[in-house]
């Protein structure tokens, strides 16, 4: 398969989140987050840390550019802190002038310097006082109206000097780990054990459906108001792995894998290009799924200039029998399995619990996506691994990541054939991470980063092997 390649303008570059890297955290006006209060609950965060200093990148962002340039990156994707824009969040709070222009430098240095900005309005750091006030996603009428207003600040602000805008990062890990498991902020969950609050049975869904309608409601506003004069394209970022069933011999194993699919992509994937959650999803979950009205599905429908794409690993997939409990998410089904019927484990093991390598299924899965909507303009928007015990080990052998190369290599590579042989039609990619960052729950243990960053000297930073590898790895295959 080595004639796989990818085309010559191919969008590449690296991915960070403002939580995770950013620090600053009181600075200029910034207001809490829900992470922010969240990392404050012991036991919630596994080395007891939280983003407050990070890798300091409200004082580094030149760093961070420059570092891009001499790794040879074409973009640059990350996120902003909504509550460092506004601090309280809300449509009749006051916009934070000096947060706003933080995000106007970068984007003019990161132009000055050749690299396209791609932002992510939410990667999950929700302004705390809309939390306080009404709820945050829970809350249909005020919270779409406020994500809106915050949305439209970004775009003013931006004008044409920001051609790639995402609404959403990651809505299942949003509504899924925060109002159903409760292992990310708000923490909300039906375990009595873990949180005072939540309903795992009913508030997800809720949350989610909220969501897609602030996604959409977002949408329209860059399209009526800005896309003509900006030139920009806007789209959502979903993540998702590849399922493989558990006893491949085992028709229901292998339909489990289906609805798996559907559970955790279809859920935002199906509404925004067909219009309806999907069918297994309503036959499970009945009236505790929202209901689209013809206005919210008309703001939904269609709102996807181009798909991001989140992907990190497979796992194996087993059916369950009999009744799906009120608290499931997955669509009545062991999910996450790590070794099949066999024992054979999906791939080597990482410092991510979740996370095994297996590279093929992201040519699988992206084909999936690709075959299920119709062929949709895909931008693989994060991508990457940390490695089992790297945090361990001296900075010289850090710098030495092979185990990182070898997972580019192996993601990169099958991108190329789903590209050349599968007609799948993906025009960029984005590394997850720049640098070691704030892995949330994990805290500063796991690192992700083809950059070293050194915490107890000053967050300096070192590129890793891997950081240099990306570039070969891209000039061999876009040509
Ligand atoms: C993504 N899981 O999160 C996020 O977008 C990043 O912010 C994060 O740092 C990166 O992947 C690496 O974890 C995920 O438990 C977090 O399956 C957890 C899971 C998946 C994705």
């Amino acid at each position: 398969m080595s004639n796989a390649r990818l085309p010559k303008d191919f969008l590449w570059g690296f991915a960070t989140a403002s939580y995770q890297i950013e620090g600053g955290a009181h600075e200029d006006g910034r207001g809490d987050s829900i992470w922010d209060t969240f990392c404050r609950i012991p036991g919630k965060i596994a080395d007891g840390s939280n983003g407050e200093v990070a890798c300091d990148s409200y004082h580094q962002y030149k760093q961070d550019v420059a570092l891009l340039k001499q790794i040879g990156a074409k973009a640059y994707r990350f996120s902003i802190s909504w509550s460092r824009v506004i601090p309280l969040g809300g449509r009749n709070d006051p916009v934070n002038e000096k947060g706003l222009q933080y995000y106007i430098n970068l984007v003019d240095e990161l132009r000055a310097n050749g690299i396209e900005p791609m932002i992510t309005l939410f990667h999950w750091d929700l302004p705390q006082a809309l939390y306080d006030r009404y709820g945050g996603f829970l809350n249909k009428n005020e919270y779409v109206q406020d994500f809106v207003n915050f949305a439209r600040v970004m775009f003013k602000a931006m004008g044409p000097k920001v051609k790639f805008w995402i609404t959403y990062n990651e809505p299942w890990c949003s509504t899924i780990l925060g109002y159903s498991i409760g292992q990310f902020a708000p923490g909300h969950t039906s375990d009595r054990k873990k949180h005072h609050i939540g309903d795992s049975s009913t508030e997800p869904w809720l949350a989610g459906h909220n969501i897609l309608i602030s996604h959409g409601a977002a949408v329209k506003v860059y399209r009526e108001e800005f896309k003509a004069k900006d030139g920009g394209v806007i789209g959502i970022t979903l993540n998702g792995d590849w399922a493989l069933p558990w006893d491949a011999d085992d028709p229901e194993d292998v339909e489990a894998c289906q609805r798996k699919q559907e559970f955790s992509i279809a859920w935002y994937g199906d509404p925004i290009y067909k219009g309806d959650y999907p069918t297994s999803m309503r036959k499970q979950l009945g009236d505790r799924l929202p209901q689209f009205s013809e206005d919210e599905r008309a703001l939904v429908q269609g709102s996807n200039d181009f798909y991001g794409m989140n992907h990190y690993c497979t796992h194996y997939v087993k059916h369950k029998s009999g009744p799906a409990a009120p608290e499931d998410f997955t669509g009545n089904l062991e999910a996450g399995l790590l070794t099949d019927k066999n024992g054979t484990p999906i791939g080597p093991e990482t410092q991510s619990p979740w996370l095994r390598p297996y590279p093929q299924g992201f040519r699988k899965l992206i084909k999936w996506i690709s075959d299920r909507y119709d062929r949709p303009i895909i931008y693989v928007t994060e991508n990457g691994t940390s490695i089992k015990g790297e945090n361990d080990l001296p900075k010289e052998q850090i710098l030495e990541d092979d185990f990182r190369c070898e997972f580019f290599k192996g993601y990169v590579t099958a991108l190329a054939e789903a590209v050349t042989f599968d007609n799948v039609d993906c025009r960029g990619y984005m590394a997850w991470s720049l640098m070691d960052n704030f892995e949330w729950a994990e805290g500063y243990e796991t690192r992700f980063g083809v950059t070293y960053v050194d915490y107890v000297g000053g967050q300096k930073r070192y590129p890793k092997k891997s950081a240099k590898g990306l570039a070969e790895l891209f000039s061999s295959l876009c040509q």
